[in-house]
């Protein structure tokens, strides 16, 4: 029977760092709520998690390898939201936020989630941070937990 290893949903004890993008805030806001409200219910401590606010989706991975690089977090969640129809160079702030934050995670083993809304327009945008599509700042937290576990347990073998 082969081994299976997983990521549990228990937050106890994960310390949590949210980097989250003030650019489009009345769409991030929704993002943090979500992933704020999805951390406490799995069990994450209020103490355990720390906030931060950058400029735009752009600073977010330059800040996401500070905070990785302390060494103070298991897992690091980045929110943003880009919205092709409110920008002219939507494919570059989006490009950048996308393979940056996949390099923090490689980088830095610390799993580092995109939760980062790349939209055609306002209205999707506004669906899916606690609309009807759902709160990808909700799903970011979970994953971010799963993931964090998972790397857990394979560490512990
Ligand atoms: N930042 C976003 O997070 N979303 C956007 O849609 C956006 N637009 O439209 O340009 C945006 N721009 C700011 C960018 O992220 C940087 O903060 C800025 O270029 C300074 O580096």
């Amino acid at each position: 029977m082969p081994k299976e290893l997983n990521g549990d949903m228990n937050g106890q004890g994960l310390r949590v760092a949210v980097v989250v993008a003030r650019f489009n805030e009345v769409i991030t806001r929704q993002l943090l709520t979500g992933a704020l409200e999805t951390l406490t219910r799995h069990g994450v401590r209020d103490d355990d998690i720390s906030v931060a606010w950058v400029a735009g989706s752009f600073e977010l991975p330059v800040v996401a390898k500070s905070m990785a690089k302390t060494g103070r977090y298991d897992s690091i969640i980045c929110l943003g939201a880009v919205i092709r129809g409110e920008t002219g160079h939507y494919e570059m702030v989006a490009g950048n936020a996308t393979s940056g934050i996949g390099s923090v995670s490689l980088e830095t083993g610390i799993p580092t989630v995109f939760g980062v809304l790349t939209t055609e327009t306002m209205e999707q945008a506004i669906n899916r941070s606690g609309g009807k599509s759902g709160n990808v700042g909700s799903n970011s937290a979970a994953t971010a937990i799963e993931t964090a576990r998972l790397i857990q347990a394979i560490n512990t073998g």
